[in-house]
């Protein structure tokens, strides 16, 4: 079951910690006053700079919030049920991703620590660094902005347990029901123009991120996540070090400032508030990279099996997947008119060349209109017209096919420690009246 946390019931709870996981706000919880540094992302969240941010007292529930009905919304955001609250975890229902561009407001939020405050936010820097860099440097953004070809892409950004609620023996981890994928244009430049402006050694194999999120200890020597890629996704021309989303500056809780985006692998490769862009000389062994993070048994394994840490490989593209965005499920239909139903299909790294689907549980199919996706690694939309038998409840099962033939499964797919990749068919419940 998801978690759904009212604004109010989280700070009753722990006032600091409310602080902290929502706007990133350090309280001093000995005098219980707040001390603010930047508060842009508090500013953010409220939707204007406050003013006395000074006198902010800690745990107070900014009013601007305090009538949000529950379960709160973040500022920027709309619609999404969050499933933890420190760190920050929200998922969008599929309805609310219909758009064929995901707008800021309906992106999923999946963050491991505690986000930065940034205060000044053209000035920020990011540094290349790692044993086969050829010329170690810092960019602050406005140079980025500058220096490289500016670039616009729309890329699929799925969180690599996307659908782990579904996986038993359960794992742990934020139990992602459908919501945690979106497809915005994202806008920045090449990753592989700045490796290149630094140089980059014969001997790089991985090319990994530091972002400028504490871990939830407070520890600074900790980070809360650092991954990467093999040199050939990094130097891919989707492969992008992106400051906006659809036209406007990244929203505080999606990395403002600054990003990688790596279209079609896990999410988690794709490092918010960058700070730091390694180039390896080996592959990457950041927090997050080892054990059962994103990764999952190299060869099928019974469920609730243990794994050997040898046996475990590193996930690189995600599988094929789609969703049906309209109508939303339980809609009530008159049999008498054909129900117009549509969506979203991707497939990692790959395309997807048919989507089909069902209405009698899977014993015939029936093949949608599929479109081309608008640059590589952006989601296809669909549509197909649907009649209903007769009067009564049915289910509507979609599937995708990538271009090299492999489909959706219909139950679970593997079992893995960690709940990752299941891209199982959506299906949803129409009432045909
Ligand atoms: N610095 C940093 N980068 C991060 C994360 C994080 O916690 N910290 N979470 C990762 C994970 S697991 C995912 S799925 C995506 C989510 O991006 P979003 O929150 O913009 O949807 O960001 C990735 N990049
Ligand atoms: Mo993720």
């Amino acid at each position: 079951m998801s978690k759904r946390t009212g604004l109010h019931a989280l700070y009753r709870r722990d006032p600091v910690q409310a602080d902290m996981a929502l706007f990133g706000r350090r309280s001093d919880p000995l005098s219980r006053r707040g001390f603010i540094s930047g508060l842009s992302a508090m500013g953010a969240a409220v939707g204007a700079a406050i003013f006395y941010h000074q006198h902010v007292p800690a745990g107070l529930v900014p009013a601007a919030l305090a009538d949000s009905p529950e379960p709160f919304e973040i500022v920027g955001k709309s619609g999404l049920i969050v499933l933890n609250d420190r760190p920050l975890n929200a998922e969008t229902p599929p309805h609310l991703l219909d758009d064929r561009v995901t707008p800021a407001e309906h992106l999923f939020v999946r963050n491991n620590g505690i986000p930065p405050v940034v205060s000044d936010p053209q000035n920020w820097t990011l540094k290349i660094t790692g044993e086969s860099v050829i010329k170690p440097k810092s960019y602050t953004l406005s140079e980025l902005k500058r220096r490289f070809e500016q670039i616009s892409l729309q890329l699929v950004l799925e969180c690599g347990g996307n659908g782990r609620s579904e996986f038993y023996p359960p794992a742990a981890g934020n139990q992602w029901t459908l919501g945690a994928v979106g497809c915005p244009e994202w806008n920045g430049i090449r990753l592989r123009d700045v490796l290149e402006d630094c140089g980059v050694a014969d001997d790089a194999v991985y090319v990994a991120f530091n972002g400028g999120d504490t871990h939830l200890s407070g520890d600074p020597a900790k980070r809360p996540i650092s991954r990467g890629v093999p040199m050939a996704k990094a130097m891919e021309n989707e492969s992008m070090i992106a400051w906006g989303m659809n036209g406007h500056d990244l929203h505080p809780m999606n990395g403002h400032p600054l990003r990688l985006v790596m279209g079609g692998w896990p999410g988690s490769v794709s490092g918010k508030w960058l700070t730091e862009i390694m180039i390896r000389d080996r592959i990457h062994d950041g927090a997050k990279m080892t054990g059962t993070s994103y990764r999952v048994p190299c060869e099928p394994v019974a469920p609730g099996s243990q794994v050997a840490d040898e046996d475990m490989c590193i996930i690189h593209s995600m599988p094929v997947k789609s969703l049906i965005t309209h109508p939303r499920t339980g809609k009530r239909h008159p049999l008498s008119q054909a129900l117009q139903l549509r969506g979203h299909a991707w497939a990692g790294d790959r395309s997807v060349s048919k989507m089909e689907v069902s209405i009698d549980f899977g014993q015939t199919w029936q093949e949608a209109v599929l479109e081309s996706p608008v640059n590589r690694l952006a989601w296809q939309h669909w549509s197909v017209d649907l009649r209903f038998p007769g009067k009564g409840y049915y289910e509507v099962w979609a599937r995708a096919t990538d271009d090299h033939g492999v489909s959706q499964p219909m139950v679970l797919p593997g079992w893995n420690p960690k709940g990752y990749l299941n891209n199982a068919t959506h299906r949803i419940a129409v009432y045909a009246v």
